[in-house]
């Protein structure tokens, strides 16, 4: 476990939390069996897919719209309960979502965000789990006048926390890569609030 001593974040790391049998167990059912789907973006008019598939599963109801998309969660399926029910005691929250990401090489990536939407409440913690390919996380301040930068390669069966103030001070991503990389799933816990 490793803490990262940000400025305005509470950012936990745990490179191993799955052995290499479970982390090549758990990836191999989630490529399979997650309803993997292609996204869109409307840039400027114009049609762009994701470079990425996403999925979004949890409890009925729990409806998450971000970047001009609305949600709706497929139920819970038994690997995604398995890895849910396995984090949820090791930082004392209860998650009822996870998103998806399927990075299926490096032309895949995630560009700077947050992850702010407001159905995530204030100070959300967010419970980022990776299997597959390691890929580089980075983050850098919105204080465009800050040139603060941290990077973190994220490993198969690691899970990476976010809490505290670290969205509303803090951008991610992940990067692409013109490096050959095997595919990459990433799941987010979150525990979207009623409204
Ligand atoms: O793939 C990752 O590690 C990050 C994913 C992410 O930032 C998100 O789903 O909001
Ligand atoms: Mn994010």
């Amino acid at each position: 476990m490793f803490e990262f001593s940000l400025p305005n974040s509470k950012i936990i790391y745990y490179p191993n939390l799955w052995s290499l049998d479970e982390a090549n167990f758990l990836f191999k059912e989630l490529k399979s069996r997650i309803k993997w789907q292609q996204y869109y973006i409307t840039l400027f008019g114009k049609n762009h897919p994701q470079p990425r598939l996403t999925a979004w599963y949890g409890d009925q109801g729990k409806i998450y719209t971000y970047s001009g998309m609305t949600l709706y969660p497929h139920g819970w399926i038994k690997p995604l309960i398995i890895v849910k029910e396995k984090i949820e005691p090791i930082i004392n929250t209860k998650f009822n979502s996870v998103l998806l990401n399927l990075y299926r090489d490096g032309k895949d990536g995630m560009g700077w965000h947050s992850d702010n939407e407001k159905e995530l409440g204030k100070k959300p913690v967010i419970a980022s789990v990776s299997l597959g390919a390691q890929r580089r996380f980075l983050l850098k301040p919105r204080d465009k006048k800050n040139n603060l930068r941290e990077e973190i390669i994220l490993s198969h069966g690691s899970l990476l926390i976010m809490a505290g103030e670290t969205q509303e001070y803090w951008l991610h991503q992940i990067p692409k890569t013109s490096k050959p990389v095997a595919p990459r799933i990433n799941l987010t816990f979150r525990f979207i609030v009623d409204n």
